[in-house]
């Protein structure tokens, strides 16, 4: 883990994170787009989405008990999985993981190309880490 991202998880738990993401480096801005862009073609693909969705949920799954509880969740540095919970049981299960994700490919696909742009990726964020 590096520097940074320690800072950055630590602010998380204690709040500060509105404040804090404006001069931080976002942790879900270019070095995440290139990551989830596995072919480096420039865009996010649907396919490429559902896989980043699967890594980040497998890698999330500490006990491997097949859902993300609150300990779990609360580990989740960039808070993707925060309000996939539907039908609020406490647990995030893999089918409201790639439901989520989906949502999200769709909101960021600004124009309906069926791919999401680097552009389309980082305006996504800005606007949802104002939150
Ligand atoms: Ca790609
Ligand atoms: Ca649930
Ligand atoms: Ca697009």
């Amino acid at each position: 883990m590096n520097k940074i991202l320690a800072a950055i998880l630590f602010f998380m738990l204690f709040g500060f994170v509105s404040s804090f993401a404006q001069d931080a480096e976002c942790p879900a801005g270019k070095q995440e787009f290139s990551r989830i862009d596995k072919d480096r073609n420039g865009f996010i693909s649907a396919e490429e989405m559902s896989a980043h969705q699967q890594d980040s949920f497998t890698g999330l799954d500490k006990d491997k008990s097949g859902s993300l509880d609150a300990g779990e969740l609360s580990a989740d540095s960039a808070g993707i999985h925060k309000s996939a919970d539907k039908d609020n049981d406490g647990l995030v299960s893999p089918q409201e993981s790639s439901s989520q994700f989906k949502e999200y490919f769709q909101q960021m696909d600004k124009d309906n190309d069926g791919q999401v742009s680097e552009a389309e990726y980082t305006d996504y964020w800005k606007v949802v880490q104002k939150f």
